[in-house]
């Protein structure tokens, strides 16, 4: 009898520390972890504005690139869902000024693996960023408006 509260109190510790590791646990369902990021690979072919919205919705932002590791890892989560290495929007962008690349997530435009001949802006119009581009699996700078599903990063921390 004399113990039974403080056994009560222990078992409420116990279950709201639970509580906290689920709650973390299920933001991250579907994301794939590589360092100190999540990715996450969404087969919706919508324009490079609607992708990024899409992800923001999802407290993420269009999958930045720091290193060819990372790269790798990006496009092995697109093709465990696709089994392909389906063209895909990423968040680098020169829609403010031509030729000045940036990450929409902030982070620094440093680590590139343009396609041969890319960037080539065709037409004075290609803003954006997308990977998987011909037998090469590069990047290349594509229209904005034009549709491909999309991979986010989730920042951990
Ligand atoms: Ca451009
Ligand atoms: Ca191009």
């Amino acid at each position: 009898m004399y113990i039974y509260p403080f056994s009560v109190k222990f078992n409420a510790l116990i279950l709201s520390k639970y509580r906290l590791v689920k709650s973390h646990w299920h933001k991250r369902v579907g994301w794939t972890r590589y360092g100190n990021r999540y990715y996450r690979y969404f087969p919706y072919r919508w324009t490079w504005a609607q992708a990024q919205r899409f992800c923001q919705s999802k407290n993420a932002n269009l999958a930045s690139v720091r290193n060819l590791g990372e790269y790798r890892a990006i496009q092995r989560v697109i093709y465990r869902v696709t089994h392909r290495f389906v063209p895909t929007w990423i968040g680098g962008s020169d829609a403010q000024q031509e030729r000045f690349w940036f990450w929409i997530d902030g982070t620094p435009f440093r680590f590139t693996y343009w396609c041969p001949a890319e960037p080539n802006n065709a037409g004075s119009r290609e803003h954006c960023l997308h990977m998987n581009w011909t037998g090469c699996r590069c990047i290349n700078d594509a229209p904005c408006y034009n549709q491909y599903p999309f991979v986010c990063v989730l920042k951990s921390g």
